[in-house]
């Protein structure tokens, strides 16, 4: 009765999204510009240069950069995230993940993983997952980010998956707008996702036989 499910990459499957954090914050920091960990929660989830403008607007220096001196922001802020990608391994995989998707495939449903990232399949080699999901949309298969449905649209689509009868699972607002603009039963991690259709704290908490019966509650 569940088409497929839907996995966000960073925040999700693994911690990267605090590596993205610490490469913002040391370029905001040399255009004066100081970003904490709540400010980061609006950076989830939000494309490279989208993030950069969210960052400008902070500092109120939304004006004061070209176009490629910004391309060139964006550039230094991905060298130093991809540094942090080097230290990678399976043992980054969030706990709980893996028995997740055991239990997800052992019933036969397809999953897909839906990430904005363009770092995506370099993420997915090191933590040992690039042969998981049945199918992967990244950056490079979208025109629109999230909060568009575009991604988790695709997702489906290329799962042969109804999105009403499909699952999405995120870390991020953004994310979630993205998965309810589907028509996706949404799946929150975090405590502030509040559009949420269901919701846990952290990814140990995620158990196919609770999110199948709060899916089965919702219909
Ligand atoms: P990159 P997701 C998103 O990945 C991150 O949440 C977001 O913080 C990041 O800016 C975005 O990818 C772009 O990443 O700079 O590597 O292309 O959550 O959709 O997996
Ligand atoms: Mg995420």
């Amino acid at each position: 009765f569940i088409d497929a499910v839907v996995f966000d990459l960073d925040g999700v499957i693994t911690d990267t999204a605090h590596y993205h954090f610490l490469a913002w914050r040391d370029l905001a920091r040399e255009i004066n510009i100081d970003i904490d960990e709540m400010f980061n929660e609006r950076l989830k989830g939000v494309s490279r240069m989208a993030s950069l403008e969210l960052i400008l607007q902070e500092g109120n220096r939304q004006n004061d950069f070209s176009l490629s001196e910004k391309e060139e922001m964006a550039e230094k802020k991905n060298q130093h995230y991809c540094q942090f990608l080097k230290q990678l391994t399976p043992h980054d995989i969030l706990p709980g993940i893996i028995e997740l998707i055991t239990a997800i495939k052992s019933e036969g449903v397809p999953i897909g993983l839906a990430s904005v990232s363009r770092n995506a399949s370099t993420v997915l080699k090191a933590l040992q997952l690039e042969d998981t999901f049945d199918y992967v949309v990244d950056a490079s298969k979208v025109k629109k980010s999230k909060p568009d449905p575009e991604i988790f649209l695709t997702a489906c689509n290329q799962l042969e998956a109804n999105p009403k009868r499909s699952i999405g699972i995120e870390d991020a607002s953004a994310g979630i707008d993205s998965i309810k603009a589907s028509e996706m039963f949404a799946v929150g991690v975090g405590n502030t996702l509040f559009k949420s259709d269901y919701q846990v704290d952290a990814t140990n908490e995620l158990n196919w036989e609770v999110i199948k019966a709060e899916y089965i509650k919702s219909v």
